[in-house]
């Protein structure tokens, strides 16, 4: 395959799409400056002392690991500077970030989880950052206000992710499909090598933590009962894979095919609607997987139809194949 960089794919594929402009470009630009310093980081975490956690724990109330924390500063302070932002949100910080007076030149708002499946670092299992980009709605004379980043998942002008694994892949859509470009060392560009990626329309694997299983409510129970079931459309039992790490379980899924499902769970009552966050996580993949023709819901609800109330709202999720999100929204609603 011809080698493709994301600014030429950007500058011949997205034409229509509001990411057409330079902005976007400079924006993309930037992430993709942060992923390699990101990724240059976790490719050696077993060599330096940057393994482990800094014993600070994060809005989440989750175990801050030393590289979550590099991840994140290296996000902000690039970003900060690529002169397209006018806000920011980051899973790891309680408020909006806003981006000082004199870098604040753009209307754009990137949202991001820095280093989702950060636990995973220590056992060398692949990691990802993943963002979402949002326009304000406001005119840029006033100050970002939160009703500018609380948005609709289907507002989004792009939303990707970056997977730290045994390569180190992007894999974004502003709209006009989806593509995954892989980093190519020996010249520190990311090249396109999965143009216009496809869902398949069913898939053979679930991915889900069972240990929940008796924290689930009855039709949960069901959907993955009947996902084991030798009774199922394929009669034959969905193979469980699930690596604990969001990005990576939901890479596999978008290339061959499968749903990945958070559901709402009873462990915590803190937590009712489960572990993962709406604007941060859901959101992103949900634009994902819908341009790659597949589907994401809350087991009711279209993800990208979900106006957020708070910044780190959590959100059950199922996501994936169309026909896969179909059983869960069928089970359902036949159970009460
Ligand atoms: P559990 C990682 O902490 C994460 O946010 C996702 O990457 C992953 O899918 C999920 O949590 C794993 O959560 O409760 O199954 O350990």
């Amino acid at each position: 395959m011809r080698q493709v960089t994301v600014t030429e794919h950007v500058l011949l594929h997205q034409t229509k799409s509001p990411s057409a402009s330079g902005k976007f470009t400079a924006l993309l630009y930037d992430l993709i400056l942060a992923a390699k310093i990101i990724q240059r980081e976790v490719n050696k975490a077993g060599l330096l002392d940057i393994l482990g956690a800094t014993g600070e724990t994060n809005v989440q109330g989750e175990q801050v690991q030393k590289l979550d924390d590099f991840a994140n500063r290296t996000l902000i302070h690039r970003l900060q500077r690529t002169g397209v932002l006018c806000a920011m949100a980051s899973e790891e910080n309680a408020d909006l970030i806003l981006v000082p007076e004199k870098f604040r030149r753009g209307d754009y708002i990137l949202i991001f989880d820095p280093l989702d499946g950060s636990t995973n670092i220590d056992v060398n299992i692949n990691v990802g950052t993943i963002f979402s980009i949002l326009k304000r709605k406001s005119s840029s004379e006033e100050d970002v206000t939160m009703a500018d980043v609380l948005q609709r998942g289907a507002e989004q002008v792009a939303a990707g992710y970056f997977l730290y694994g045994s390569s180190t892949m992007l894999v974004y859509t502003s709209g006009e499909g989806v593509h995954g470009f892989t980093l190519d060392p020996s010249v520190g560009e990311f090249l396109l090598s999965h143009p216009d990626i496809r869902i398949p329309e069913r898939g053979k694997v679930y991915s889900v933590n069972e240990a929940y299983y008796h924290y689930w409510d009855t039709r949960t129970r069901k959907v993955v009962d009947y996902f084991k079931s030798p009774e199922n459309e394929r009669g034959a039992p969905y193979s469980l894979r699930y690596v604990g790490s969001l990005v990576a379980d939901f890479h596999r899924n978008l290339l061959n095919g499968g749903i990945f499902m958070y559901p709402m769970d009873q462990r915590s009552p803190s937590r009712p609607q489960g572990k993962l966050r709406l604007m941060c996580e859901a959101s992103p993949l949900a634009f994902l997987v819908e341009q790659a023709g597949g589907k994401a819901i809350d087991g009711s609800r279209r993800i990208l139809d979900i106006l957020p109330e708070h910044l780190h709202e959590r959100v059950p999720l199922f996501i994936g194949s169309p026909r896969d999100v179909d059983t869960v929204t069928r089970i359902y609603s036949q159970t009460d």
